[in-house]
């Protein structure tokens, strides 16, 4: 039978994202309920082109819900998503809560499905990626399988919708001021210092290592889905002043020589990626010309003439949709396809 949904922090960014893919997508469902802060209980959000209203998490019954996608955060997943899984929903969490978890599987459906054939996780949830690792590991499966990966270094360069619509709101409000009055002191919560024209190379929290929170998480989580607990990746994780959409500098040495060509021709084949090569070799993707939100855009392929086994790529993806909504809605598509939930 079509599974009964729960969102939790069907308000956001990404709240907001789901519920446009699971209706342009047509996931099929009994009925979509939608939970938040008491901020938002009440309010009501069209699911489908019906108005819903939004319930309290707090108190939120998930014991007629089949599937539960959670978006609200980390401390509201850590909170919830248990309580959730045992009243007996599967939970497809997007939060840091439980990616590294060994009873939780970490999916991205292009690389990873098969973890699922296992049947129901132990803990009841799925983990989603965060936004940076999704198209990274999309990419790096392939140069994986035919050279072999020695390093991987990036630089990312991701967008203030990370931080969901206060950080949008915050960058569009610090541009403004900025531009108004150049001395202006801009708002710097969601982005320490402020974003609006600015770069800065801190997301998420320091760790002892010297590292983030968030260059950690690119590290860990990689070795979880492409099962190479041994992986070498390497990042600095940096804020832009973007509204929407990560972008990545990376850098792959192989174990072997690459040749362009079959590098070019191979991510090219992989599902949802386009190559920006065909007609401009050299051409790039940004942000705002990207094209097709639900694709991983590469470009700027180029193996270094000293070092045929190391090559860069540039790559930008939708974080709210490919890296987030798109990602949980795809584990959905994949659960449901084959009868596992
Ligand atoms: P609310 O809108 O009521 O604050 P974003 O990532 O765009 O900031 O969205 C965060 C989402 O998480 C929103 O839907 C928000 O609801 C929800 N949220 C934040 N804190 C809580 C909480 N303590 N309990 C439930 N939902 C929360
Ligand atoms: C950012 N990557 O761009 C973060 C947002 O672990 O799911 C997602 C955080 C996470 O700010």
């Amino acid at each position: 039978a079509a599974p009964r949904i729960a969102i939790a922090g069907a308000t956001g960014a990404v709240g907001n994202t789901l519920i446009e893919l699971i209706s342009s997508r047509g996931l099929r469902h009994r009925g979509v309920r939608l939970a938040a802060s008491a901020r938002s209980a009440g309010r009501t959000v069209e699911v489908d082109g019906r108005a819903q209203v939004v319930e309290d998490l707090d108190g939120f019954d998930f014991t007629d819900v089949d599937l539960a996608f959670f978006s609200a955060g980390t401390s509201v997943s850590e909170k919830w998503a248990r309580p959730a899984a045992a009243q007996g929903a599967l939970v497809i969490d997007n939060t840091n809560a439980f990616r590294m978890d060994p009873d939780t599987p970490l999916v991205v459906p292009q690389v990873n499905a098969d973890v699922l054939l296992a049947g129901r996780p132990a803990s009841g949830i799925i983990a989603n990626p965060n936004c940076s690792t999704i198209p990274l590991v999309r990419l790096l499966q392939t140069v994986e399988q035919r050279w072999g990966i020695r390093q991987v270094v990036v630089s990312t360069y991701q967008a203030a919708s990370g931080q969901g619509q206060h950080g949008i709101a915050e960058l569009r409000e610090g541009s403004a001021l900025a531009l108004s009055d150049p001395d202006a002191e801009l708002p710097a919560d969601r982005f320490k210092p402020a974003l609006a024209f600015n770069v800065v190379p801190f997301i998420d929290k320091l760790l002892d290592t010297g590292f983030t929170m968030e260059e950690q998480k690119m590290l860990q989580e990689s070795r979880k889905i492409l099962g190479l607990p041994h992986l070498d990746v390497t990042t600095t994780c940096v804020r832009v002043p973007v509204v929407n959409s990560h972008s990545e500098a990376v850098w792959i040495e192989a174990t072997e020589p690459v040749d362009r060509a079959e590098l070019v021709g191979r991510l090219a084949a992989l599902p949802e990626v386009t190559v920006h090569d065909k007609d401009t070799p050299g051409g790039f993707p940004t942000p705002r010309t990207a094209g097709e939100p639900d694709h991983v855009h590469v470009g700027r392929i180029r193996v270094a003439p000293h070092n045929p086994r190391g090559f860069w790529l540039w790559l930008v993806a939708d974080n709210v949709r490919i890296g987030a909504a798109l990602n949980a809605v795809q584990i959905a598509e994949y659960v449901l396809d084959r009868g596992l939930l």
